[in-house]
């Protein structure tokens, strides 16, 4: 058996690697003038911790395995969030016509949302890793999102860790309510849009005028 180290190592290269080629895609926006659909991208190698809870979930063996690779798809997670609700099918758009990763699944957690209120979207891809002993096919999960999704999902988890996973009915009640609100705040700001777009440009012109490159 290898160690969790030598298992996990990939992982981490497709994590920095990917985190490097999607913030790359916010600079290129930048460069050519168009407003980026990406605001910021995160990336994580799941926690051991995590690893071996989603392992007791599945009810597979905690311990570095082929089985373990294929059933546990965000070993490698990219998290990309975006301004407006519209820039998530850009980016979506954007990742399916990558030649450097192949697109797996897709779940549509927006137009669908759970029933916690969870929602995102997430795109499994196959990415490969180039190490000193060959190529390694790795799987990551990325999740778009707006940053009022992000912003819920983040409390939602960490409530979901202090009551692991079950909540009292009235913080349950609240938590839809707050995921209805964070809908209507992204339908309320994909309406104006344009004012947001364009004050920000106005912004950016401002602060280049006063600090250049
Ligand atoms: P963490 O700590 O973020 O890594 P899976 O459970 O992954 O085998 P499933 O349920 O089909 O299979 O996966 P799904 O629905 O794509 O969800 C996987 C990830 O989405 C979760 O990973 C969370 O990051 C996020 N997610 C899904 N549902 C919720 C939700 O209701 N609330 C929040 N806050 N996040 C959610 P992990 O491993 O559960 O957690």
């Amino acid at each position: 058996m290898v160690p969790w180290g030598t298992f996990l190592s990939p992982y981490k290269q497709a994590v920095d690697e990917l985190k490097i080629k999607l913030k790359g895609m916010r600079s290129q926006f930048g460069i050519t003038g168009t407003t980026s659909p990406i605001e910021f991208v995160t990336g994580r190698v799941k926690p051991l911790a995590s690893i071996y809870d989603k392992t007791l979930e599945k009810g597979i063996a905690f311990e570095p395995s082929q089985q373990l690779a294929t059933e546990l798809q965000d070993i490698a997670g990219l998290r990309i969030m975006c301004q407006f609700v519209d820039d998530i099918s850009t980016v979506v758009n954007l990742i399916r016509q990558r030649d450097d990763l192949k697109v797996i699944e897709e779940k549509d957690y927006i137009t669908h949302s759970k029933p916690s209120g969870y929602r995102s979207y997430h795109m499994i891809v196959e990415y490969p890793v180039e190490t000193i002993t060959g190529k390694v096919e790795v799987l990551a999960e990325i999740q778009i999102r707006t940053l009022a999704m992000n912003f819920w999902a983040s409390i939602e988890h960490s409530l979901n860790y202090k009551y692991k996973g079950i909540f009292p009915e009235e913080i349950k009640y609240r938590l839809q309510n707050a995921a209805e609100a964070a809908f209507k705040l992204d339908e309320e700001m994909s309406s104006i849009r344009s004012e947001i777009q364009e004050a920000q440009v106005y912004f950016s012109e401002i602060k280049e005028a006063i600090n250049p490159k």
